[in-house]
């Protein structure tokens, strides 16, 4: 959120209201990351909070991607070449 928003907002919503908008789209926000960990920890197989390559392909190999693509993916997601991506 730039600085011009949040004047923005400042000056259009009593500061209970600014309040609760606020704490509104923080709310909506920890949503989506939540839905993200969910996926994360229901395929995070040893439940050590890292996602292998090997979890990552039993967990998204429903026939939609094959091998070879599913590797590609993982190590779009795994810039750093950890073969973890956590
Ligand atoms: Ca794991």
């Amino acid at each position: 959120m730039s600085d011009k928003s949040v004047l923005a907002e400042r000056e259009l919503l009593p500061e209970g209201q600014a309040a609760a908008a606020r704490h509104f789209f923080a709310a909506e926000q920890r949503k989506g990351t939540s839905v993200i960990l969910d996926i994360f920890r229901r395929a995070d197989k040893n439940d050590d909070g890292k996602l292998s390559l090997e979890e990552f392909q039993a967990f998204f190999s429903d026939g939609t991607l094959n091998e070879e693509e599913l590797e590609k993916l993982f190590h779009t997601i795994d810039s750093d070449n950890t073969r973890l991506f956590c």
